[in-house]
């Protein structure tokens, strides 16, 4: 579909986007004129979720000002998608002593990965749909010096996306390293501009510590390993994120926690996940769900969003980021993945 931004836009009828359901006509008139001082403008802000009529969100924010500016659409989206109503306010636990993860499956039967994320971007930067060409390169250069003065078991290396050989960049993202390119979310939404200058991958030796730079997010800080120890991830995570945020502040807000381009991302940021195998549960879809929306868990593919399971190895992770602490999105997902484990033997 295409559309220049002018007129309230049309959505088709199988359209379930929560764009949707809280743009009016009404709203989009009363917003359509309000620009923020990155020049970031409603248009912009919903293009990716109006030439995408299979969008399950459909918006992104180009700066912490659009969270602001076009409040009277963010608010009603982030409290449909959080559960997180403009009274409420956002806090955090990062201490992995309050977390009690124990690892589900030691003898390795379902769980085969662990892997825990934050999205974080810099403050006094726009966000990645809104963010310059040099902006952009000055992310990519002020990140990887901070990563440059990582030790132990984080230290790694940088490897940007722009001399990276196709083989190289294929089979990272075969083996659920590296990020897809080409998400045709994320190029309607200005957050492929420029590709693939100022992107690139982080990663220590053994790729159980990375740090995607400018893709969907600024950095999307990711620890992850084979097996079911859940806490370990976290405890590797936290130290990184907290390391990190030493030499690069990162944007935030006293309400909204960690800002991010997607308002499913606010707050913690954080998404943990297993890939676990569930043959018997995998094969009856509507009790899988069943499971997973009372643990308000989320179900994606092998390869991750708008990807498919298979052979029975499902993405079951945390849906709710904000309004809730790190530890809580751990647990959550931790809860949820012992009832799946449970239900699975019972099978
Ligand atoms: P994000 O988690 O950053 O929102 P995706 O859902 O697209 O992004 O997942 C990114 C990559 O991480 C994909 O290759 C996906 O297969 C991989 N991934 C996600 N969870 C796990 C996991 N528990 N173990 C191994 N790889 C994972
Ligand atoms: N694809 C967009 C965003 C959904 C949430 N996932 C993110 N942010 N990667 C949509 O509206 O479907």
């Amino acid at each position: 579909m295409r559309w220049d931004g002018s007129s309230f836009p049309e959505f088709t009828p199988d359209n379930s986007s929560l764009l949707r359901r809280h743009l009016s006509k009404e709203l989009f008139e009363q917003l359509k004129g309000r620009v923020t001082s990155s020049g970031f403008s409603l248009p912009r802000a919903i293009y990716s979720g109006v030439v995408n009529q299979d969008s399950s969100i459909g918006v992104y924010a180009g700066d912490a000002e659009s969270y602001l500016l076009f409040s009277s659409l963010f608010d009603p989206i982030i409290e449909d998608y959080h559960g997180f109503s403009t009274t409420d306010t956002h806090r955090s636990d990062l201490n992995p002593a309050t977390l009690s993860a124990p690892n589900p499956d030691p003898a390795g039967q379902y769980i085969l990965s662990t892997r825990i994320r934050v999205g974080r971007n810099l403050a006094e930067m726009p966000l990645g749909p809104a963010i310059s060409r040099e902006q952009r390169k000055s992310v990519e250069s002020q990140v990887a010096r901070a990563l440059s003065h990582l030790g132990g078991e984080l230290a790694g290396s940088y490897y940007p996306l722009l001399n990276m050989e196709e083989a190289v960049q294929n089979r990272l993202i075969d083996d659920h390293f590296l990020f897809k390119t080409g998400d045709r979310f994320l190029e309607a939404a200005g957050l492929n501009r420029d590709w693939p200058e100022g992107r690139g991958i982080f990663h220590n030796r053994e790729k159980t510590f990375l740090v995607w730079v400018n893709e969907e997010d600024q950095l999307r800080i990711i620890s992850m390993q084979q097996g079911g120890d859940i806490e370990a991830v976290f405890t590797r995570l936290v130290t990184a994120v907290k390391q990190i945020e030493t030499t690069v502040p990162f944007l935030h807000d006293p309400r909204l926690g960690y800002l991010s381009s997607c308002p499913t991302n606010l707050g913690t940021a954080m998404r943990a996940s297993v890939h676990i195998c569930l043959p018997k549960l995998g094969s009856d879809m509507p009790a899988l769900k069943k499971i997973a929306d009372s643990h308000h868990l989320q179900i994606r593919g092998i390869h991750g969003e708008h990807s498919e399971s298979e052979s029975g190895v499902f993405d079951i992770s945390n849906r709710k980021r904000l309004g809730i602490s790190e530890v809580e999105c751990v647990q959550g997902m931790y809860n949820g993945v012992v009832a799946l484990i449970n239900k699975e033997k019972n099978l």
